[in-house]
């Protein structure tokens, strides 16, 4: 079906170049497995599982047919003061994928919200222990928390941030991809001590002053990149030197992306609130959420008001949205039981070699990887570092491959299912564009 230019003009798309793509839409028609299909025929390659969303890939029957059964059983459901069983199940078992400990599911409906969610409850948990004072956030250079004010203000994307004026009070870490980090395979060796840097800044604004520390465990959307060895392990011990919540952005890393349930499984280390999405439900429906330690659940279930008054005033009408949660137990029961996470670690020094060997690539300036996620930074233009991944990505569309580009970077994040002669193409084709 053709799409008509007034169509096309009344659709203000999210994050896209809407000038360019109203000349050249590049349309999508259908999906299944690693492939979509687009509105001129042609199989296209499915090179960032959606937008690191559908690691199980696309049309998946099982998830399919649960919310089918759902729409026709409960299709909502208010989700303040009422409940239906399934966010009870879903809550449970998410909490099985989660490090021991956090055990208290919110749930939202994407993972913007998720990120805004989390903020709150590490206010709202000082506020209730009497330290109201400690209220600021800290973030990293290149973080990525989504696009409500909250996530914006934690987030280190200079470009996302600018034109929207005041932001919560919020400092920033630095990067850790150093000169010394290029063409890592997995986490650098080099840059672990960069996390000293927390201390100066807690001291700077005061602990007593401070919520929470927010960090991506490894940043997605600025172009992948893994932390330093010891990185995270000090910042942990730093936060809990001056009592500061350490809150892990998970929304790309968790649920198998990086061969482990978590971005915290995979480095080792246990943050205090942890938000999720995309995967959950393996894009299908959106939706979030931010698990967090029963004590801080607690604090606010200890409050001294009558039972019937809120402990937590916050929550989105598609909070656990029945649809949802039907597809995130689908979602989590396949990735379970057929031991996805292994598959990711079993393709991922597959992955890994292939991606390196485009570092011969004149234009190429790094490559990062983890599980089956990479990043590869391009040699910018004279002013313009988003012009060549603009049209690497689109002669790789040409070709017949979706990736995904953004600022001076190229992503791939392929179906954990991806075989291995899928990926030689993917590459081969990547090389070619490239060059
Ligand atoms: N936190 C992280 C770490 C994310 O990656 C969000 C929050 C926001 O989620 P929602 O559901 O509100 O979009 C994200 C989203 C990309 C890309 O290509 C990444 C995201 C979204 C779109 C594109 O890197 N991440």
């Amino acid at each position: 079906m053709t799409i008509t230019s007034a169509q096309l003009d009344a659709h203000w798309m999210p994050f896209t170049g809407n000038r360019q793509f109203k000349k050249d839409p590049r349309i999508m028609v259908a999906a299944e497995g690693s492939y979509y299909r687009d509105s001129n025929g042609r199989k296209i390659f499915d090179g960032l599982s959606g937008l690191w969303t559908c690691g199980l890939g696309h049309k998946v029957t099982r998830i399919n047919e649960a919310i089918k059964e759902q729409v026709d059983t409960l299709d909502f459901s208010p989700s303040f003061q009422f409940g239906h069983s399934k966010s009870f199940q879903l809550a449970e078992l998410i909490t099985s994928f989660t490090p021991k400990g956090l055990n208290r599911v919110f749930f939202t409906a994407s993972g913007s919200d998720a990120v805004e969610t989390a903020l709150k409850i590490a206010r709202a948990y000082w506020a209730h222990k009497g330290l109201p004072s400690k209220s600021k956030f800290i973030g990293r250079i290149k973080g990525y928390h989504g696009v409500n004010f909250g996530g914006l203000s934690v987030g280190g994307i200079e470009a996302n941030r600018k034109i929207f004026g005041e932001l919560l009070p919020a400092n920033h870490l630095r990067e850790t991809i150093t000169s010394e980090n290029t063409f890592s395979r997995g986490q650098p060796l080099e840059g672990g001590s960069l996390a000293e840097e927390l201390d100066g800044i807690i001291l700077s604004q005061g602990p007593e002053n401070i919520a929470a520390v927010v960090l991506e465990p490894l940043s997605g959307s600025a172009g992948v990149i893994p932390p330093p060895k010891g990185y995270l392990e000090r910042i942990k011990s730093i936060c809990a030197k001056h009592e500061i919540l350490l809150i892990f952005d998970e929304i790309i890393c968790g649920l198998g992306r990086l061969g482990r349930a978590s971005g915290s499984e995979a480095f080792g280390v246990v943050p205090d609130i942890m938000t999720i999405a995309k995967q959950l439900t393996n894009g299908v429906i959106p939706m979030g959420a931010a698990i967090v330690k029963s004590e801080i659940h607690d604090v606010f279930m200890d409050v001294n008001t009558p039972n019937y008054m809120l402990e937590f005033p916050h929550g989105y009408t598609y909070s656990a949205h029945p649809v949802a949660c039907a597809a995130g137990l689908a979602s989590l029961s396949i990735l379970r039981e057929e031991d996805f996470f292994q598959r990711v670690r079993d393709i991922a020094p597959y992955f890994e070699s292939r991606i390196h060997e485009l570092k011969e690539c004149s234009v190429v300036k790094d490559i990062r990887n983890f599980g089956l996620a990479g990043g590869i930074t391009l040699e910018h233009y004279p002013s313009e570092p988003a012009r060549r991944p603009f049209e690497v990505a689109m002669k790789m569309w040409e070709k017949g491959y979706y990736v995904r580009y953004a600022g001076d970077t190229i992503q791939i994040a392929p179906a954990f299912a991806v075989q291995e002669t899928e990926l030689d193409g993917l590459f081969e084709s990547l090389r070619d564009s490239l060059s």
